[in-house]
């Protein structure tokens, strides 16, 4: 689908409050806002209508906007979180795509994040991970089903979400780290794989023809300088001590 808007919300000052499985060491508020507003206007830069949300002090992991819903052609599946400190978040998400798609909904006890969700055309990558379980993935295939659409689950396994790990960048291909080299589910594809040093490099985002990679990992640019695709570089080092990235910032459609 080519994309037209992006949704984002401004990081909040208490944001290294956030979840995180890393040791963030001392966080710093003015660059984390500067890396933000660059990811932002490079969004518009590469023809994107922003869709920009304040800060929600009451959560702060709430500018990963991405793990709150799945938004696919024609309709916008709002997630149920799967930490508890995040319940909630979807809820003004919601609002703002009442406008613009059908809405469906992912209830208790069933938990899905957004980041777990990989879209490549019509079929959807759904990861079972540590926030979404089963039930959560099982709602989500229903709902794909009834729009027409076909879905596969995946197991995590390592990593916080499946898009972590796996991101499509370009026709037929995906970007995988080592874990996901060789899956059974993913033998269809064309793969890039990262280096073990440069795992967090798996989380690229691809909007239309431009690919947007995170700074600092030299030995995946250069693999992903074989797609005939623009390569933007942007630093998003904040993002990544709380085991955040280039996908989970925005949610587009
Ligand atoms: C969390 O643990 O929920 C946040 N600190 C990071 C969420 C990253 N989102 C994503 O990968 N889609």
């Amino acid at each position: 689908m080519k994309f037209e808007y992006a949704i984002t919300r401004k990081p909040g000052e208490n944001f290294a409050q956030g979840l995180t499985t890393a040791d963030p060491g001392p966080s710093d508020y003015q660059r984390i806002l500067h890396q933000h507003t660059t990811y932002v206007e490079t969004l518009k830069a590469i023809g994107l209508k922003t869709i920009e949300l304040d800060a929600q002090s009451d959560y702060p992991d709430a500018h990963f906007v991405e793990d709150t819903a799945v938004v696919t052609p024609d309709v916008a599946i709002i997630t149920n979180p799967g930490a508890a400190s995040r319940q909630g978040e979807e809820e003004s998400i919601a609002e703002i795509l009442a406008p613009y798609r059908a809405l469906e909904h992912i209830h208790a006890p069933g938990t899905l994040d957004g980041g777990d969700v990989l879209m490549i055309e019509d079929h959807f990558f759904i990861g079972i991970s540590e926030r979404t379980n089963s039930e959560g993935a099982q709602q989500l295939s229903n709902i794909l089903e009834k729009y027409g659409k076909t879905w596969s689950m995946i197991p995590v396994g390592a990593g916080l979400h499946f898009k972590s790990s796996v991101n499509y960048v370009a026709p037929n291909t995906l970007i995988v780290t080592r874990d996901f080299a060789d899956h059974e589910a993913l033998t269809a594809y064309e793969k890039i794989v990262v280096n073990r040093e440069e795992e967090y490099a798996a989380n690229v985002l691809r909007v239309n023809d431009y690919l947007l990679v995170p700074r600092g990992f030299p030995d995946t640019q250069t693999k992903l300088r074989a797609l005939d695709l623009e390569i933007i570089e942007l630093d998003v080092s904040e993002m990544q001590k709380m085991d955040g990235g280039l996908t989970c910032l925005s949610l587009r459609f």
